[in-house]
């Protein structure tokens, strides 16, 4: 397993896949949105994906659901502050979901151990130096623009070739900016400036993406696409009646050996990723 340096010792020794747990603290998130608003609710969630089999919980405040506006930093810091602290004594591993660096360095300050911004550096001009201030692992997707926009930033040569290389290319800035190149994590933002059926081909050819060298983390987790894919008299399944179809995500990244996916239901990918583990494992 090609693990990003900096990451918790625990979290160091598993050869499998890891489970990311999505905590979104927002009242807008397009899965969960308003059911975790509330921080006692969203800290026994994330109490309830550890138990379920999460190696790391990853906490936001901004939706990033396509066409969504932005909020202010303080109601950021706001909503995922009290729970990374209500967590932060849990010893489970934290990562926080931002695109702000005033968000980030609450964040790590609160007690999360890595940074995931969605941006992966362009949204706020300060992070990436912040982050070259760490030594946490950095999670660095895929980005055109910010989410009001991004479904007009679809223009594509060859959107495999072209998302792997602007990857690579924001890869260069991190390392630039002082980020060492293995504390980062690369993502392609599936859904992020991709029209429903330029996702398939970054699932399908992720050799690609391998080739950059860098841990790879999947975020596909009940994912429009699959809504569409699954879609029944021209009507797109509801978001959280995706599961089956982010399990079979989960485990072909898992035999394919991915680092990371991030997943809202955390028990049915953790079960798959088990499974594949166990005939990996098998002589
Ligand atoms: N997707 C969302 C939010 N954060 N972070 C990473 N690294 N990768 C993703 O694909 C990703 C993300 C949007 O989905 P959500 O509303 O379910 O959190």
């Amino acid at each position: 397993m090609l693990h990003p340096s900096g990451l918790p010792e625990n979290l160091l020794k598993i050869d499998r896949t890891l489970v990311m747990g999505v905590l979104n603290v927002t009242p807008d998130s397009f899965s969960d949105g308003g059911r975790f608003n509330d921080q006692v609710i969203a800290t026994n969630h994330a109490l309830q994906m550890i138990e379920d089999g999460a190696d790391i919980i990853d906490i936001g405040g901004e939706s990033t659901r396509p066409g969504s506006d932005r909020i202010s930093v303080e109601e950021e810091l706001d909503r995922v502050l009290p729970v990374i602290s209500a967590l932060s004594g849990t010893g489970v591993a934290i990562s926080i979901d931002t695109m702000r660096v005033e968000v980030a360095r609450a964040g790590v300050a609160a007690g999360a151990c890595m940074i995931n911004d969605v941006s992966g550096g362009k949204a706020d001009p300060g992070m990436l130096d912040f982050v070259a201030t760490l030594e946490t692992p950095y999670i660095l997707m895929h980005w055109r623009g910010p989410s009001n926009i991004m479904n007009t930033l679809t223009d594509y040569q060859d959107v495999v070739a072209d998302v792997a290389s602007e990857i690579n290319q924001q890869v260069e800035v991190a390392v630039a900016a002082g980020i060492a190149r293995d504390r980062i994590v690369i993502d392609p933002g599936i859904g992020f400036a991709k029209t429903v059926d330029q996702n398939w081909p970054i699932l399908k050819h992720l050799d690609v993406l391998e080739g950059l060298g860098l841990p790879i983390l999947m975020g596909a987790s009940r994912k429009k696409f699959l809504g569409e894919l699954l879609a029944k008299d021209g009507i797109a399944r509801d978001s959280d009646e995706r599961e089956s179809a982010t399990t079979a995500i989960s485990t072909l990244m898992a035999a394919r050996g991915l680092w990371a996916v991030r997943v809202h239901d955390v028990k049915s990918s953790s079960d798959a990723i088990v499974v594949v583990d166990r005939i990996a494992k098998t002589s």
